[in-house]
């Protein structure tokens, strides 16, 4: 076996004991947004890889999502893999039936290739525009990628900075596909959600084909987990955001952890108040029914109903 590769300088590991949440999330709950790294011994991660993670293998992701009361995930392919979707394809593949997958293909993928990837359970593909995550995102290939998973009825994956979105907006309602857009499309929380940025971001989603991840407050947030008056209360500059996205779309919002939180450099959360900031967003038990299983039902379990 080889040498494991050393942990990029300052990683932060997953929590070990997240807390139990306040709210209890309804039966039927999809987290949309988590990720496997590893275990390096049996998938070593990708050569191009701009981070090197702690392992955060499928039996650690099942037994957070037990702690939780989650019943259902999408795997997200992490960018530590590249395009080598063998460890979250054993995930999902692992689950039976109760996990899709998010994968990174190349546009020379074989037809053979992505029939299998779909027979696994994987629904979609993950373009990423960050530059500190990946080299490069040429549109000619991301277009020719979402041309050949079209046919399959998956969808694309998003995940951009919002300061981007204005040079990618005509690229993103050219593709053929339903889109999905990670963390709300990270938007500067210290700008009012009411201002012309978020609001070009809602006015996108409006007109296209979109679905937006209420996700990652921990990653957005400036004023951090402080809890507010000793309640479970964290990430409360990051509720504004989360709260007109569920009520402007309330049928186009999903929720997803971000399970193990590549590359927080300041605190690592704790999983079970990132629960506690779902009823801050979606604030009747409506939403919060719309949100957590109605609506990842719909798109990753069509056909079944919720
Ligand atoms: C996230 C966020 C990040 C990383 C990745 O695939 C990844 O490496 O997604 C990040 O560093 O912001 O969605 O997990």
């Amino acid at each position: 076996m080889s040498t494991p590769v050393p942990k990029s300088p300052g990683w932060l590991d997953w929590y070990a004991q997240p807390s139990e949440p306040a709210f209890t999330l309804p039966p039927g709950t999809v987290d949309t947004h988590c990720h496997v790294f590893g275990p390096q011994a049996e998938f070593p991660f990708a050569p191009e890889r701009k981070y090197t993670p702690c392992d955060a293998g499928r039996e650690q992701l099942l037994a957070l999502h037990d702690h939780l009361g989650v019943s259902r995930r999408v795997i997200v392919q992490a960018t530590c893999h590249g395009a080598d979707n063998t460890a979250m394809v054993d995930a999902v593949r692992a689950s039976g039936g109760r996990a899709r997958g998010i994968a990174t293909v190349r546009p020379d993928i074989t037809d053979a290739e992505l029939r299998r990837l779909h027979e696994a359970g994987v629904r979609g593909v993950r373009f990423n525009f960050l530059k500190r995550l990946v080299d490069a995102a040429p549109k000619d290939d991301l277009a020719a990628v979402a041309a050949r998973i079209a046919p399959l009825g998956w969808h694309v994956v998003l995940y951009f900075e919002s300061a981007d979105l204005p040079g990618l907006e005509s690229f993103f309602a050219s593709l053929p596909t339903p889109l999905v857009i990670d963390h709300m499309g990270r938007p500067d929380v210290t700008r009012p959600a009411e201002g012309p940025e978020f609001s070009r971001f809602l006015r996108f989603v409006d007109r296209n084909d979109v679905w937006v991840k209420v996700s990652c407050p921990e990653r957005l947030s400036r004023t951090g987990p402080a809890a507010l008056n000793g309640e479970r209360h964290a990430y409360t500059d990051v509720v504004p955001f989360g709260r007109r996205a569920v009520e402007e779309f309330p049928d186009r919002v999903l929720w997803g952890t971000d399970w193990p939180h590549p590359n927080l450099t300041d605190h690592m959360p704790d999983d079970g108040l990132l629960v506690d900031h779902v009823p801050l967003v979606a604030t009747t038990p409506e939403q919060r029914h719309k949100l957590l299983v109605a609506n990842p039902t719909r798109l990753y379990w069509p056909g079944e109903g919720a």
